[in-house]
């Protein structure tokens, strides 16, 4: 037979899987069953050809073997490259030699999609070999790798888990508006947007629509994404990156900080119950977290630094190659821990100032090591306090008129945070690049695919 008849691609017509690889168990000797998937790998040892098939919940092996099944079916299977879509009709076997202990002997195979060529990776390695842009260029089969899929997996279960967490804490989830007229996050750049014929703005957060939200249904959160014209290249800033944001009603940012730690400390669990086979393929384990977090003032956090030897004033921002040396030395650098009462000069106009002093706010950002993953704060909820901060950062009030309107309307004490879903799992899962911890990640090189 002619090897375009051979790999000659057909419809998936009538064929259904029957099992998934991971459902097929010893118990199963002797039965016919449809797998379907994508090659992961091949081997050939004389007359035996052993394809192994991939599907999302593993892999399973077909062996083909000549005597035992038909030519065309040993053929097909010797010539069919790696990433290859098919479905294989045969028999189950119990086999002690095989990765799972079962094997597939074929009697036909489908094939749907030929690989035409090899890819240029190997999607077996924990740790690819070539660069981070090759990957994302062909960023669909990339994913096939079993530690993102692993990870993919792993963002699932942390998005799930904190649905469930907050659902049960009475909050809702509530979604709101992505293209925006105004600025909410100070020194985070912008995208702007053509909205018909005025000049908008794709939303760098959800921050006063959240806050405005607590004023009926008092908690709510948000899971979407976020914005931001990041101009530098590094490897924790994505230009859309996806926002786990809760804001809620007669509370202050000391319970937004028990709430947070709570969830994290869920998601932790639900991973690690849910999650066995992926961490022990991943050759990773969680971060060990005890509840409360430490709690350092910012005031503490700069002395501790210039005593170091930094140069840093008291007013300044903590940026991450400062804090490196620091976290190493003096936390445990994997750890979680807050940087909380910040000045107010350096955080956004809605944060409240604290009782004590308005030169500090009451505010938090939530650290591993020397990553930001989260910031929160108690907000201002009284407009005149409001629009005196506006005015004391320079901002064009009027500008904000869709917003201060409903505070002539009992606006409750609130506070609230947002978590950056991919800085959450790059310190879960160790994940060096943010852009790992994205499908598609978006930066200022990046647009496609
Ligand atoms: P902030 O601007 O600190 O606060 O953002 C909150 C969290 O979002 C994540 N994040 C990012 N992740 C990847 N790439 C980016 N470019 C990026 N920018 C932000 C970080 C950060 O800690 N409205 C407030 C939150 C609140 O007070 O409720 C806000 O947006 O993990």
């Amino acid at each position: 037979m002619k090897l375009s008849e051979l790999l000659h691609e057909q419809e998936l017509g009538d064929w259904r899987r029957t099992h998934y690889s991971k459902e097929i168990l010893p118990t199963l000797n002797d039965k016919q069953i449809t797998v379907m998937g994508w090659v992961s790998s091949t081997r050939s040892h004389g007359n035996i050809q052993f394809v192994i098939i991939r599907d999302r919940l593993g892999e399973i092996q077909v062996t083909a073997k000549r005597g035992e099944c038909s030519d065309k079916v040993l053929d097909q299977l010797s010539h069919i490259k790696d990433h290859t879509t098919l479905g294989v009709r045969g028999k189950v076997r119990a086999q002690t030699k095989s990765p799972n202990g079962i094997e597939v002997i074929p009697n036909e195979v489908r094939i749907f999609s030929l690989a035409k060529q090899a890819a240029p990776f190997n999607i077996q390695a924990n740790k690819s070999t070539v660069g981070i842009d090759t990957r994302l260029d062909l960023r669909a089969i990339d994913l096939r790798r079993n530690f993102l899929r692993s990870a993919f997996g792993i963002r699932h279960t942390t998005l799930s888990s904190i649905r469930e967490f907050l659902d049960a804490k009475g909050f809702i989830e509530v979604s709101t508006p992505k293209m925006i007229a105004t600025a909410t996050e100070g020194g985070a750049a912008l995208f702007p947007i053509f909205y018909y014929n005025k000049e908008a703005y794709l939303a760098q957060s959800p921050q006063l629509y959240k806050e405005q939200l607590t004023m009926a249904f008092e908690n709510v959160y948000e899971i979407g994404p976020i914005f931001r014209a990041e101009p530098s290249r590094t490897k924790r800033h994505l230009s859309e990156a996806t926002s786990i944001d809760v804001e809620q009603a007669f509370s202050d940012y000391s319970d937004l900080m028990n709430l947070l730690e709570s969830m994290i400390l869920h998601i932790i669990n639900s991973i690690n119950d849910r999650h066995r086979d992926d961490l022990q393929s991943m050759h990773g384990t969680l971060p060990k977290i005890k509840t409360p977090f430490p709690r350092y003032r910012y005031d503490e956090i700069i002395d501790k630094l210039q005593a170091r030897g930094e140069h840093i004033r008291w007013g300044d921002d903590i940026n991450p190659q400062i804090m490196k040396g620091l976290s190493n030395e003096v936390f445990n650098s994997d750890t979680f821990y807050y940087i909380v009462d910040w000045p107010t000069a350096i955080k956004p106009f809605y944060v409240k100032p604290t009782s004590r002093s308005d030169r500090f706010c009451e505010s938090f950002d939530l650290m591993f090591g020397s990553l930001e993953i989260s910031s929160g704060s108690t907000r201002i909820n009284r407009k005149e306090f409001l629009l005196g901060n506006m005015k004391k950062q320079g901002l064009n009030t009027e500008l904000f008129d869709y917003h201060l309107r409903v505070f002539d309307y009992g606006v409750p004490p609130h506070a609230g945070f947002g978590v950056g879903l991919e800085r959450l799992m790059m310190v879960l899962l160790n994940i060096e690049n943010i852009r790992d911890a994205t499908f598609y990640p978006r930066d200022i090189d990046r647009l496609t695919p």
